[in-house]
């Protein structure tokens, strides 16, 4: 079974910064998605705390969000039939070196903390996610 989803992606600051917003989303394009919002814009440390605070507990967790919060980003809203798990495997995995090719982290990741995008990992957090940067 399959429906029509939305999900966040981010182009992290490492991506910004050399250029690749628009490879970026032409491979999402390539993959069917549809660019519903999107913005460019930086965000500071307590907004970057507030969105990885799933994250908390981690040892990078500090480094993570100052990460985020170090350069301009691209948020944008997703929608595909099954976009959730489809932006997840367009990504590749989280460590660049384990990503299979045709992935974004694969071609364009530097390393684990500077691995290019951020996606939704499920369809409820995709929704808080959303809100998150788009919420009127
Ligand atoms: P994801 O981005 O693939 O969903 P998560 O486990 O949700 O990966 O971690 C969020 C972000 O935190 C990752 O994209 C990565 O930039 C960073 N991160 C995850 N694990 C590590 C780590 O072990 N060291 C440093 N940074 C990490
Ligand atoms: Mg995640």
């Amino acid at each position: 079974m399959s429906s029509l989803e939305q999900t966040l992606s981010i182009i992290k600051p490492d991506a910004v910064e050399r250029n690749l917003e628009s490879e970026i989303k032409e491979m999402f394009k390539n993959k069917g998605f549809k660019i519903l919002k999107e913005k460019k814009i930086q965000i500071d440390k307590s907004e970057a705390e507030k969105f990885y605070k799933i994250h908390e507990t981690k040892p990078f967790y500090n480094d993570l969000c100052t990460y985020l919060s170090s350069g301009p980003i691209v948020v944008m809203t997703l929608e595909r039939e099954n976009a959730v798990l489809g932006n997840r495997e367009l990504m590749g995995a989280t460590n660049p070196q384990d990503a299979i090719e045709g992935t974004i982290r694969k071609k364009y990741g530097i390393s684990i903390d500077k691995n290019s995008v951020h996606g939704s990992d499920s369809i409820e957090n995709a929704k808080i996610e959303i809100d998150f940067f788009f919420k009127d």
